[in-house]
């Protein structure tokens, strides 16, 4: 018996390195932090893709938002207007940057104000290297503006560091 569950482990084990599993870090998610009855959110983070090419098809943050979109910021006439992406592609060996006022992924119908020193779980979902899932750190507005703090590799989880 104990025979047959490590074999089982060890078929699941090497299924999920050939899925991609691992190839794909997400470093420095951070949500903005949301006025009262506000009914939208954004969230921010770096992929990392040190696999091979692969797509962001989707995002799950069920804990607070009834669902989310992946969005572009593009200048359209003089206007700055937010549009839906079905995907976000993401090239061999590429970091792409989720940042304001460009990529980003939009919590619609928030279930709560998100408040600054909250967390909460999110979910990516990549066409080749499956779900990962994230904690994201709410942070005051002002913080989002400043290019994010690079936390030498330390993948902790506790991003949110904020520096006086
Ligand atoms: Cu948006």
């Amino acid at each position: 018996m104990k025979t047959f569950l490590l074999s089982i482990l060890l078929t699941f084990g090497a299924v999920a390195m050939a899925a991609g599993d691992g190839s794909i870090r997400i470093e420095n998610p951070r949500a903005a932090e949301t006025p009262p009855g506000a009914k939208t959110g954004a969230v921010y983070l770096d992929i990392v893709n040190a696999g091979n090419a692969d797509r962001l098809l989707g995002v799950e943050a069920s804990d607070v938002a009834g669902h989310t979109e992946l969005h572009t910021t593009a200048l359209e006439g003089n206007m700055m207007r937010m549009r839906k992406l079905e995907a976000i592609d993401l090239a061999s060996g590429a970091t792409v940057s989720l940042e304001p006022g460009d990529l980003h992924i939009m919590l619609i119908d928030l279930k709560k104000q998100l408040l600054a020193g909250q967390n909460f779980p999110l979910v990516l979902r990549f066409e080749k290297a499956g779900a990962v899932q994230v904690s994201v750190p709410v942070q005051k507005r002002e913080q989002m503006t400043e290019s994010a703090p690079h936390q030498d590799h330390d993948h902790s989880g506790h991003a949110g560091h904020a520096r006086p």
